[in-house]
């Protein structure tokens, strides 16, 4: 088994968090998105839409996809469960990762592909190619700051993202809120709840994946 993996990419740190919570070691092969390796036809037949991470089975088969992946392991290995315990717990982490991934994460990324030099021609991931719309840079930055007060609204009253225990939603609300931070999209000062959150899960030894 082993991972197609990204260092600095916020979606492959996705799973290594998930699998360091889960205590689980999976071997590691770097893929290089500066150097465009992702576009290389040898990648291209292991994940089509190109992107990191993904799973290699022992089997050869491939998983792709951050949370497809998660569920994987969490169908091999239940324990600790980071998708929610009982019906409702359940429905609210996969209604909030949700939002995480749509909300956070995506408006993140509309801010982030549209404004940068390098990604000229790739404000989308894929094989194709999408031009930058500059106004999108502006769309998801204000997306983005809504997304975050919403979320800070909801940890006025929840302990975690997904409810009274962390979950997956808290790993894609802390690697969007990471990633927001390190390209300047996100700026969390008037986010009381968040930055309690925040400092909380990132005290985990897993934030460090
Ligand atoms: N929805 C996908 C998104 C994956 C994704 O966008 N990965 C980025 C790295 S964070 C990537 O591979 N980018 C390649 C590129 O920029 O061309 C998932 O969660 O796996």
């Amino acid at each position: 088994m082993k991972l197609y993996d990204s260092a600095a990419a916020p979606n492959p740190r996705r799973v290594r968090i998930y699998l360091a919570e889960k205590g689980i070691d999976v071997p590691k092969v770097q893929v290089n998105l500066r150097e465009q390796e992702q576009l290389k036809p040898e990648f291209l037949a292991i994940n089509p839409f190109a992107t990191v991470p993904v799973l290699e089975l022992d089997d050869g088969r491939h998983v792709a996809e951050t949370i497809a992946i998660c569920r994987y392991f969490e169908v091999v290995q239940p324990e600790p469960p980071l998708f929610g315990r009982d019906a409702y717990e359940k429905a609210a982490v996969e209604e909030w990762q949700r939002h995480c991934e749509i909300d956070g994460m995506l408006a993140i990324m509309e801010a982030f592909r549209n404004a940068v030099a390098g990604l000229k021609e790739r404000a989308l991931t894929g094989p194709f190619g999408y031009a930058q719309i500059p106004e999108l840079a502006a769309r998801g930055k204000a997306r983005t700051a809504r997304f975050f007060a919403l979320l800070d609204q909801r940890l006025a009253s929840q302990e975690f993202v997904g409810g009274s225990h962390y979950s997956v939603a808290d790993i894609t609300a802390l690697v969007a809120h990471d990633f927001g931070v390190r390209t300047k999209v996100l700026a969390t000062d008037d986010t009381p709840n968040v930055r309690r959150w925040h400092a909380v899960v990132s005290a985990r030894p897993s934030a460090a994946a």
